[in-house]
């Protein structure tokens, strides 16, 4: 730290002062409320993994040393070549919950080439004991391998640094080591380096863990957790909680939770999240900067990642989501002041969001083929357009709020006929085409299964001006034409193989597979029109 700052961050702390006891009894009552939830794995699981990692870390030494040989290095420079893995993610956070997976960098020496990591580590794994379910994307814009050891799921990342052998006690801090890599090994190293970073900044790392295992839960049960749809990922949430934990370096968690939600509710955005200054480094690579790109400033929610070159986490967030967000901080100031006082407990900030209960009209976004691994990718990439069309109807006079759900709903359906393959595809899944089971069809001629994902978006309408006659019109043609043009843009569209729908339905509309098992609420009588 810089002689003369005693604290975290780029302000000095709102307070230093300890908890009082009532926040030390809330942080316990927290802490058991976290458990009854079921957010931490069992003593076994966590020893399990160790013993993973040990294996993994053992593996990639192989790996290193068998590329080494069969590149001509001595036996003795062959095992000084060593090779290193580093872990980020929420296990590396240390809010990880059972079935988490483990998220894993492995670091080797320049001679060991990204084909190698592929050709050879991707058929070594294939082979070593206890390894199953190897698949490796090489293509992918991060490049991964993903395993399982001992049923643990695992991502493999890799990285190769510009030095001739991977000591055991290498660090990634060093911003130099991103001098003359690949740009695909400067992103794998990215995560790690946050990571550790954040893990640095914040001053008491119990404290940080805790608070954020709370946020989390949170933020998942009320839906607001997923990047891609224009809310919040893991890593954005992890640096607002440090960033409180900055703020309170002698706080406990139930207290770094209460001020969590006021401070972010108050926020004044578009003032960003920094958990340090921003420091040029030593690649020709963009560092996050408002006043110089007007990208950068068109960020409604910046948190920016600590580690060169920063970046901003929340490049997605729309007008939409930051009211849904800023309203959830509301919420959960709200619930947390009851709980502080005695009239509330923790599971109330826990509880499910309302989103299919909320809104008197949906849009349907389906896309759908005809084959579950096409189908992956298809999804996949309309739901990474999703954002787009939200930002479109953020436009139309009278839609105050386009609200998307975190996550699609996915379904096969065995169609019968021509007629059922296009109704499906159209979003008119029929109770007969739902029930039809896959044993239903087996061995009849001319079964057709339809894969499809259904994305919502919800739908907040302005009240009717005083005095206006006739029903609000609402124009969403526009928004919906745009998008379905975007996402037949991609190169990999096939019309024939690829189906993209969006329609609006009424709530009363909304399929039972979008509820939990008794929370549909019995169809009420027909309002009586207006
Ligand atoms: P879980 O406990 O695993 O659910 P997590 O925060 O570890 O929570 P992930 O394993 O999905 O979540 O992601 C860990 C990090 O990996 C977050 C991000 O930096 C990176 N990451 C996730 N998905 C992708 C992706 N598709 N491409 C590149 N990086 C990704
Ligand atoms: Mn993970
Ligand atoms: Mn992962």
């Amino acid at each position: 730290m810089a002689a003369g700052k005693e604290f975290l961050g780029v302000t000095p702390p709102i307070s230093t002062a300890e908890s009082s006891e009532r926040e030390k009894e809330v942080t316990i009552t927290l802490m058991d409320e976290l458990r009854r939830q079921n957010t931490f794995e069992s003593e076994e699981e966590a020893k399990i993994r160790e013993i993973v990692l040990g294996r993994l870390a053992s593996l990639v030494k192989l790996f290193v040393r068998k590329v080494s040989i069969s590149k001509g290095l001595s036996e003795a420079a062959a095992n000084a070549a060593g090779g290193k893995i580093f872990t980020f993610g929420s296990y590396r956070l240390g809010v990880h919950g059972p079935g988490s997976d483990i998220d894993t960098l492995c670091v080797v020496p320049k001679h060991v080439s990204r084909e190698d990591f592929f050709d050879v580590f991707e058929p070594l794994l294939r082979e070593a004991e206890g390894v199953s379910e190897v698949s490796g994307v090489p293509e992918a814009f991060v490049p991964i391998i993903k395993i399982k050891i001992s049923n643990i799921p695992i991502d493999l990342l890799m990285a190769r640094l510009a030095l001739s052998s991977i000591p055991d006690d290498l660090s990634l801090k060093d911003d130099n080591l991103l001098r003359n890599l690949d740009e695909r090994c400067v992103r794998s190293l990215g995560g790690s380096r946050v990571t550790d970073e954040i893990l640095r900044l914040v001053p008491n790392v119990q404290v940080f863990r805790d608070s954020l295992r709370c946020i989390k839960l949170w933020a998942q049960r009320r839906a607001i957790y997923s990047n891609v749809n224009g809310f919040l990922g893991g890593v954005a949430w992890a640096m607002l909680v440090a960033r409180i934990c900055q703020l309170y370096p002698n706080a406990i968690a139930g207290a770094i939770v209460s001020r969590f939600f006021i401070i972010m509710y108050q926020w004044s955005w578009p003032q960003p999240v920094l958990l340090k200054q921003i420091e040029e480094g030593p690649l020709q690579v963009r560092v996050w900067n408002p006043k110089l790109y007007p990208t950068d400033r068109s960020h409604r929610m910046p948190i920016i990642t600590p580690a060169y070159p920063s970046m901003c986490s929340t490049h997605n967030v729309t007008a939409s989501t930051q009211m849904i967000m800023t309203e959830e901080f509301k919420k959960g100031a709200e619930v947390v002041d009851k709980v502080i006082v005695g009239s509330a407990s923790w599971s109330e900030l826990f509880t499910k969001h309302d989103f299919f209960h909320k809104y008197r009209y949906y849009l349907q976004v389906i896309a759908s083929t005809g084959n579950s691994d096409l189908q992956i990718k298809w999804s996949g990439t309309v739901e990474s357009r999703i954002r787009q069309l939200v930002m479109k109807l953020e436009y139309v006079d009278s839609l105050k709020i386009a609200h998307p759900f975190i996550k699609g709903f996915d379904q096969v359906s065995y169609c019968l006929s021509e007629d059922e393959v296009r109704a499906v595809a159209q979003g008119e899944i029929s109770d007969a085409i739902a029930n039809r089971k896959k044993e239903d069809v087996e061995g009849k001629e001319g079964v057709n299964p339809v894969y499809s994902t259904t994305f919502y978006i919800g739908l907040a309408i302005e009240p009717k001006p005083a005095g206006a006659v006739g029903p609000r019109r609402l124009d969403i043609s526009y928004p919906t034409t745009e998008f379905t043009k975007l996402v037949k843009s991609w190169e990999k569209f096939d019309e024939s193989t690829m189906g993209i729908v969006v329609r609006h339905i009424r709530s009363s509309s909304l399929p039972d597979n979008v509820f939990d098992k008794g929370e549909r609420p019995p169809k009420l009588v027909q309002k009586r029109s207006k």
